[in-house]
């Protein structure tokens, strides 16, 4: 909006030509969306406490989790409307894949939004039914899939990090990929959101590796130089990206240990996807792995110990799965497993940028 308002006054005053540089305008929406939640979340976490939105916390799970129960949740509401004005604010109104990735965040945030009311108003941990889920997840991403797919700027090609000669055309299959990455990366940011802070640092980092990957993705001398796919117009996204990596650095001023207020679905199912679309839109989806290596170790811990636990007639792989709970259960404290997962996630950062020149 700010763009628009102000761009077209460049010719009276030459100052206002800042507003053109997507630059500029992704270091103000992070800012906006910081100050945003910074702001307006005291009175949201009262206004929580005030509904008695608590969680609610599992019996079977760490001991060191009881003291939890009753922590508002649902703070990603907050993250959502931080995100989404922050976006409206700096954003060219124009671009197409704003309002796909918007779009997407916004639909995730609503089945996690009712997934948490039916936790909450149930009174146990137990929300939407898991297909109900899953289908609402899927048809969200076929539809993003569908729209960036028809999309005559688009292509289907993968890029694939360190190995710039291959780029293998998927075809018609690009939408099943899609969908894998949304819906994969949804699920496993929510998975990582078990402990204070260790989704949104993590978050914080992907988001910001991709607000440079999109940066360059939507510049055609950047991109070329760097030899990268381009995509016209993805350039635009680095704008959406700096709304979530300021909303998150806000949200983690309150979700860190001791947690003030929980994410919540609507905030880790939204999350995820907003990461997934991105990864798509920039043509960098292979990049989330390494990147957002946290989110995948917490996935394949899942995966790995239901499958064996499964297979051996109740025996484990780790102590507790997703992964974070293993080393709950082996005594390190809550703030040293999340500090350290930020470790890993911030050294993943640093090879998903460094996959720019290794190629
Ligand atoms: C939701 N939710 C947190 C909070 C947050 C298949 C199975 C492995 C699934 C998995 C599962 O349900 N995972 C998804 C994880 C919950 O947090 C809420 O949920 C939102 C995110 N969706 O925003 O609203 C709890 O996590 C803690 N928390 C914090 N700080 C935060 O900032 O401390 C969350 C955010 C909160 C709070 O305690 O209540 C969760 O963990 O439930 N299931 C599991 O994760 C369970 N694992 C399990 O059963 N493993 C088994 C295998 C065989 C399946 C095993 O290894 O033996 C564990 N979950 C819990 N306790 N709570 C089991 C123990």
């Amino acid at each position: 909006m700010l763009y628009h308002l102000f761009y077209p006054l460049h010719e009276l005053f030459g100052g206002f030509n800042v507003f053109r540089y997507i630059t500029f305008r992704s270091i103000g929406a992070t800012i906006t969306s910081f100050v945003l939640v910074l702001l307006v979340a005291p009175v949201f976490i009262r206004f929580l406490q005030h509904l008695q939105i608590g969680q609610v916390i599992r019996k079977d799970g760490p001991e060191t989790h009881f003291s939890k129960q009753g922590v508002p949740t649902m703070g990603g509401i907050l993250i959502l409307f931080a995100v989404s004005l922050s976006t409206l604010l700096w954003v060219d109104w124009t671009n197409y894949y704003v309002w796909i990735v918007l779009a997407v965040t916004l639909w995730y945030g609503a089945v996690g939004a009712f997934d948490d009311y039916r936790k909450i108003t149930r009174k146990n941990s137990k929300g939407l039914s898991g297909r109900g889920k899953i289908f609402f997840q899927i048809a969200g991403a076929i539809l993003a899939g569908f729209f960036l797919y028809t999309n005559p700027d688009f292509n289907s090609h993968l890029s694939i990090p360190f190995f710039k000669e291959v780029g293998p055309d998927l075809g018609a299959g690009y939408l099943l990929f899609a969908l894998v990455v949304v819906v994969g990366a949804s699920n496993a940011v929510n998975l990582t959101d078990g402990l204070d802070g260790l989704a949104i640092g993590p978050t914080v980092i992907t988001g910001s590796v991709y607000l440079l990957f999109s940066y360059l993705a939507g510049h055609a001398g950047l991109a070329s130089y760097l030899q990268i796919p381009y995509v016209p117009g993805a350039g635009e996204v680095a704008v959406f990206c700096g709304a979530l990596v300021g909303a998150s650095l806000g949200f983690l001023w309150f979700n860190t240990f001791p947690a003030q207020v929980f994410m919540g679905d609507v905030g880790s199912l939204s999350i995820g996807a907003a990461l997934g679309t991105v990864a798509i839109i920039t043509k960098q989806e292979i990049l989330l792995v390494i990147v957002g290596g946290v989110f995948v170790m917490e996935a394949l811990s899942v995966i790995v110990q239901v499958t064996f636990f499964k297979c051996s007639g109740g025996k484990r792989v780790f102590l507790m799965a997703p992964f974070h709970h293993h080393f709950e259960k082996k005594g390190w404290a809550e703030p040293k497993v999340v500090v350290r997962f930020w470790i890993v996630s911030i050294v993943l950062g640093l090879a998903a940028l460094a996959t720019l020149k290794l190629r």
